[in-house]
Order: C-alpha cells, then structure tokens, then sequence
C-alpha cells in the first residue's frame, strides 16, 4: 500500500479557534489556548500518525495587519505555511460580525491545492445564522468546502479529519514515524509559562512578555526548570511579580502543574523577571526568541 503525508495548515484570524482545532485533531494540548486574541506567536507542528499516512498539521498566528515588529515576523510564519500547504484549513469565527481576511483570500483562492473552510463556535450561533454564513463562504471561496464545527466542543471535528485524510497527496513521511512535533520540550515550557500570564494579567502585561527557558535539566525524580520572563519596562515588572511576590507565585504553580502532566513527570520550576526594554521591535531580540525576521 501507497503512504499518503502532507502539511495541513491552519490559518485564520486572531481568537477564531485555529489552536484548539489543532489540538483537537492532534490529540495532545500542543498549542496553548487563551480567551486573548494573538495567544499564538510562532508556527507550531502538531504530527499525526497511521500504518499508512502522516498528517503534518501547522498551527500559525493568526492573521491581521502588523504595526510592531513582532507582528510582521508573526506574518512570516502565515507566509510560511501558505507556501508548504498540501491542504489549506481556513478557520472562521462564526461568532464574528464580519469576515476580514487582509487580502489573504485572494492567495488562497489562486492556490491549487484543497482548501477546507472550518466555520467555527457554531455553538454561539444558530441554524438561520449559520446556512447564511455557509452561504457567504461560499461566494468569497468558490472552491473552498465548508464545514460548520465546534473546536471547542468536539463537534464536526472528525468531519474535518476525514476530509483532511481524503485531500492527502502520495508521499513518504516528512518526520519518523513516532514524531508528535516539530518543537523541543523547551518551547512547550515556554509557550505554557506564556499562557499562565495571559490568564492572570490584563491589558498591556500579557503582549509585553517573553518567556526563554534557561535551564531544562531531566533528574532522575524530577525534571528542573528555570525560565525568564523578559518584559518591555520596570513597571511591568512590578506587576508582573505582584504584592509580596503572589502573582509570580501563581503563575508558577499553574505552569508547574500543567508541565507535570505534559512530562509526566515532577518539576521544580524556577522563575526569573527581566527587563528587555522594547525587546518587540529590537530585530536581534526577535531573532534570538525564535522570531524570523
Ligand atoms: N464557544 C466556543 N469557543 C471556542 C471554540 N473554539 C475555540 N474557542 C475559544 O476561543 C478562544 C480562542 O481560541 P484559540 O484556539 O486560542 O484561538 P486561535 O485562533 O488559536 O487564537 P490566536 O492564537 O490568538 O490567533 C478560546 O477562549 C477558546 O476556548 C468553539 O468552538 N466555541
Ligand atoms: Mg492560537
């Protein structure tokens, strides 16, 4: 028998869905998930493997128009993941007014390959609202094929899969076999520390941050961990660490729980506060956190 493996790349705007989707159809919480709008900041693969096919799944930042450096390099992974696409999987917010895609319709409609249209959180809409958004997509992507889910809820998501698996192309593996990801358990312990803080702060704090993991050491008994927390200014890091040190302190318990359960292992995880002023428009910060320029 032939094997099938292709890239799957998720696109779609801020806050449609596009990390829980991936999540959902990979079956491990790879990319982290958060009520905020821009969560994602980097591309991220989520592997998924049978006798016979791979499926590479992408999950990407969402699009929108850059105004700071960050942004633009956060437009470079969406890029990226136009390019090497076997199948397109368009996330929509179906609780969203308008649909906007910043011209990215126009590349996506000239592409040849398949382009699956997830219309997502149809659970917040209604059987009125939602045939007349099916019917929209259909006119702005003609030869995209819609498929209303709920990311959230499981619902439709094993539509999406067979679908995804029908489009496939012919071709040997991209990854061994066994592989989940692309990425090192460093950038998961980042991204879950990041996630921490964008629950527990509120407006300028959670799009300030950075998180690099210093030192990952795997003990016998217990994986050990010490990360930064890089912020634009000395303010922010006063809120950061919180009166008496509690906020911090909050942060790290969630984070170390959760890593527990993704390592399956116990950690000590050690934070540290520093201030990188404006490191998100400074080019060599950018690159050294795993930006592309
Ligand atoms: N009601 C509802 N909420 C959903 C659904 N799918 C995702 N959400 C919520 O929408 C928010 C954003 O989800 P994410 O998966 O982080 O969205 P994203 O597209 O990856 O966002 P960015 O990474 O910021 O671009 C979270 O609060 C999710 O729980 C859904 O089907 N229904
Ligand atoms: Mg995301």
């Amino acid at each position: 028998m032939t094997h099938k493996a292709g890239y799957v790349n998720i696109i779609g705007r801020p806050n449609a869905g596009k990390s829980t989707l991936m999540n959902q159809l990979v079956g491990e919480r790879l990319s982290i998930i958060t009520p905020k709008a821009q969560t994602t900041r980097h591309r991220i693969l989520g592997i998924v493997n049978t006798e016979h096919t791979q499926i590479v799944y992408s999950d990407t930042p969402g699009l929108l128009e850059p105004k700071y450096a960050l942004q633009a390099s956060m437009m470079t992974f969406v890029k990226e993941a136009l390019k090497d696409a076997d199948v397109m999987l368009l996330i929509v917010d179906a609780a969203e007014g308008k649909f906007e895609f910043f011209g990215f319709e126009e590349a996506l409609s000239k592409m040849e390959i398949p382009l699956i249209i997830a219309l997502n959180k149809i659970d917040l809409s209604d059987q009125k609202k939602m045939e007349a958004q099916v019917r929209q997509l259909n006119v702005i992507f003609p030869k995209g094929e819609v498929i209303p889910i709920s990311a959230l809820h499981g619902f439709g998501v094993d539509a999406v899969k067979s679908r995804v698996e029908a489009c496939l192309p012919e071709s040997p593996p991209y990854f061994d076999k066994d592989a989940l990801t692309d990425r090192p358990m460093r950038f998961f312990v980042s991204e879950t520390v990041r996630e921490r803080i964008l629950e527990n702060y509120r407006e300028e704090i959670p799009y300030a941050v950075e998180v690099e993991v210093e030192s990952y050491k795997d003990e016998e008994k217990l994986v050990r961990i010490g990360a930064v927390i890089y912020v634009e200014r000395k303010s922010q890091k006063g809120i950061l660490i919180g009166h008496k040190g509690e906020a911090l302190k909050k942060v790290g318990t969630e984070a170390r729980l959760l890593l527990e359960e993704f390592i399956g292992k116990k950690v000590f995880l050690e934070l540290f506060v520093k201030v990188d002023e404006d490191w998100r428009n400074k080019t060599n910060r950018l690159k050294a956190f795993g930006y592309k320029p």
